[in-house]
């Protein structure tokens, strides 16, 4: 017979192996030893990767959720190809880490486009908050919606699949916390006539848990309503975020819009100090990252465009300008046109 799960995570209990995950003394416990010290002491041990193995129902209804630090990365996994007979439903959510006077509609146009222009399948996209009563009424009035027996919670880690599962199914023993691959395995709920699946994260690179402790990176992450800062910029200006990321103008000048959490630090300095203060060994992040990268962006004026920066936030830029970047080494990086104006 199998184990017990741990309710916390989702992972079968043992009593075997401390260094392996869902490890407990005793198979009682509703929670193994990780998720009691994250629940009651916010310490995180360890970092488990999580080897799922997506065993979907085939007429199922999958809701991909991700947030609004993703957007990025909303279409990058394949999962119309994996399941062709499955229903999926897009969700951009923690919608309100975005300034309210974002332009939602916008948002959800310009998203429907991208995923037309990328011959994705989808229902609807959906934008939303799960910290929201009334956005999480409306979701279940639209699950409800779908005849579809099974429906499947799948996306990047720390979008909020947990969150969402613990408010659809009464769930009060799941943990939903800022850390990044929390749910080692599924965990399954009842919601009116239908079986709902919590999904483990799916594991995407570059974020900033894959290279700093829980402790630092878990206060980078945006996780109230972000209040953009504007920065003028002139030729070989930098900004110099939260001491590991610089991003410099080599050419012309213009104005940079920094969505970051208020946690996060930036300081306006030089392209000529930029390395000497990223290397510097009195950088407190100088323990975690002490390799680089750089790249180069050509921005050409004639659209908005949004230089994503990890799961720590974006910079959106109109003016034409040529950057120069440089960030951790294996940090997630990229430049798209910005979805929201
Ligand atoms: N601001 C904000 N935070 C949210 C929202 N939804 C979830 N969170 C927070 O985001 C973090 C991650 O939430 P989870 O529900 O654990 O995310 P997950 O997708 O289950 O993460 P994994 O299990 O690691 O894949 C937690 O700190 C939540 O409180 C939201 O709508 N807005
Ligand atoms: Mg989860």
């Amino acid at each position: 017979m199998l184990n017990p799960k741990c309710q916390g995570c989702g992972a079968f209990l043992q009593t075997d192996d401390s260094q392996k995950r869902g490890y407990t003394t005793n198979l009682e416990h509703k929670y193994c030893r990780d998720c009691f010290q994250l629940k009651h002491y916010g310490i995180v041990h360890k970092h488990y990767d999580a080897d799922i193995e997506l065993n979907i129902k085939e007429h199922a209804l999958i809701l991909m959720i991700s947030n609004v630090l993703h957007m990025d990365r909303l279409f990058t996994f394949p999962v119309h190809r994996m399941y062709e007979h499955a229903k999926f439903v897009y969700i951009v959510n923690q919608i309100d880490l975005l300034p309210k006077d974002t332009n939602t509609e916008t948002l959800v146009e310009n998203i429907k486009q991208k995923a037309v222009d990328l011959h994705i399948p989808f229902e609807d996209i959906i934008l939303m908050s799960s910290k929201n009563k009334y956005d999480l009424e409306h979701l279940k009035t639209y699950i409800e919606s779908y005849e579809e027996k099974d429906v499947y919670l799948l996306g990047i880690q720390n979008s909020g699949k947990t969150t969402i599962f613990k408010s659809l199914t009464h769930n009060d023993t799941a943990l939903n916390f800022n850390k990044a691959g929390l749910t080692l395995d599924v965990l399954k709920g009842t919601f009116s006539n239908k079986t709902i699946y919590d999904m483990p994260g799916l594991f995407q690179s570059g974020y900033l848990h894959t290279f700093l402790p829980y402790e630092v990176y878990n206060r980078m992450i945006p996780n109230k309503t972000i209040r953009p800062k504007v920065y003028q910029m002139r030729e070989k200006s930098s900004v110099l975020i939260n001491n590991i990321v610089g991003v410099s103008i080599l050419g012309n000048e213009g104005t940079f819009v920094c969505y970051t959490s208020d946690l996060v630090s930036i300081e306006k300095t030089n392209v000529k100090r930029i390395n000497e203060r990223i290397k510097d060994k009195t950088n407190p992040f100088h323990a975690f990252v002490n390799e680089f990268e750089e790249r180069t962006f050509k921005i050409d004026g004639s659209k908005k465009m949004q230089l994503t920066i990890a799961d720590m936030g974006f910079i959106h830029i109109s003016d034409k300008m040529t950057l120069k970047v440089i960030y951790p080494k294996t940090m997630h990086i990229s430049l798209m046109e910005a979805l929201f104006k």
